[in-house]
């Protein structure tokens, strides 16, 4: 068998991204924390973690104007009091860290029905349901930037792309208070100048194997033909190879999302002003009847309904509420939307641009199985 043979299998989906995952990472979160609590530590080096007054322990994380020193995560203390000796050191309060954290997952939850918490810190969200496209991603995580800031004080990072592995990527790319999106197209070039070791699973001795051909960046690995990367560095390479060229390497909907990622949805834009919420809410229960019956004729069932309000000056909303089980009714529909325009109650109909609803979630409803009508 010629090597050529033994490996060159693109699978369509690999050539097609249908997701847009966020992740989210607080910045120099305890450190932050400690910050924000007595801000007399503001911008001077200081670490959180050991006991400042045996000066033993190691770093659980320092502020980014001790990072300038060269200290980081996991030194030892007495390592990062010699690389700066005026260094401040603080006792962890862990218990508000937690409380801070849960307050914020909890923010971040009401963004999208699927979200995943990976640390103290960092979570990701699955937005394929929830925006129409990246720009829409992009505006939605500048509010949740926003209102992380305004609960908690706090900044963060996020990353925005087709998948898990490139959505932290482009958080970790711009940190701190940075906001990355990474659409697919401009995947390959994203990568091209960073270092191969961001790349997850490439460690100290896979980056050796890799700088022995030269490859040190993602760009240097791209350019190289895949039979080549597959021979030199094995299966991992090849699969390394297929990332920084900007292919799916990861399978989001069996590792993330478990549901077909499908939706049926109405958006209405007035070019008309209306004056009262009954205008408005006449127009949604129209878009509403619409897509239920497009649901029935496709006998499917949903789970998940968004909503999406735009206001004359652009500020866009996008609210999503999953129920407990598979639904086929557009009461249900027209609760939780209720449920999810109360939000917006105190703003003037006549400022409304746009409304939107959607289902998704969506799920065939087997010809023997009842019809669920459960409450969430
Ligand atoms: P990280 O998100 O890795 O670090 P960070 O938030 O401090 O900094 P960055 O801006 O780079 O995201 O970890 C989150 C928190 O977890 C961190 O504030 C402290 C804690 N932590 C430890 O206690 N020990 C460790 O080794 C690491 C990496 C983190
Ligand atoms: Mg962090």
């Amino acid at each position: 068998m010629t090597l050529a043979n033994q490996i060159v299998y693109f699978s369509e989906k690999e050539q097609t991204f249908d997701s847009i995952i966020l992740y989210m990472d607080l910045d120099a979160f305890f450190a932050s924390v400690e910050i924000r609590e007595d801000p007399e530590l503001a911008g001077i080096p200081i670490v959180v973690g050991g006991n400042p007054k045996t000066k033993r322990g190691v770093v659980s994380t320092c502020s980014y104007e001790a990072r300038k020193f060269g200290i980081h995560s996991g030194m030892p203390i007495n390592q990062a009091l010699k690389l700066c000796p005026h260094l401040t050191m603080v006792r962890g309060s862990y218990k508000l860290y937690g409380e801070v954290s849960k307050r914020i997952m909890r923010i971040l939850g009401r963004y999208s029905p699927t979200m995943r918490v990976a640390g103290n810190d960092e979570a990701y969200l699955d937005l394929t349901d929830v925006v129409s496209d990246y720009e829409e991603a992009k505006r939605l995580a500048t509010e949740l930037k926003d209102e992380v800031y305004a609960n908690e004080e706090l900044t963060c990072s996020i990353g925005i792309a087709p998948n898990r592995i490139l959505s932290k990527i482009a958080s970790d790319s711009d940190k701190p208070d940075g906001l990355v999106v990474v659409k697919p197209l401009e995947i390959a070039e994203f990568l091209a100048p960073l270092k191969i070791t961001i790349i997850p699973g490439v460690g100290k001795k896979s980056s050796e194997v890799f700088s022995n051909e030269n490859v040190t960046l993602c760009g240097d690995l791209a350019k190289l033909p895949h039979q080549l990367a597959y021979q030199k560095f094995g299966k991992y390479g090849l699969k390394t190879w297929k990332l920084v060229n900007g292919y799916n390497t990861e399978n989001t909907e069996e590792k993330f999302v478990s549901h077909e990622r499908k939706s049926i949805s109405e958006e209405r834009t007035f070019f008309d002003r209306y004056n009262s919420w009954e205008e408005i809410w006449i127009r949604i229960d129209s878009s509403i009847d619409a897509i239920v019956s497009r649901l029935t004729i496709k006998k499917m069932s949903f789970k998940t309904i968004s909503l999406k309000i735009r206001f004359k000056n652009f500020e866009t909303y996008t609210r999503a509420h999953s129920l407990t089980s598979f639904n086929t009714s557009a009461k249900h529909v027209r609760i939780v939307v209720k449920k999810l325009l109360e939000e917006f109650e105190h703003k003037k109909p006549e400022d409304i641009r746009l409304v939107g609803v959607k289902i998704s979630n969506l799920r065939k409803i087997d010809d023997n199985q009842k019809t669920l009508t459960q409450f969430f």
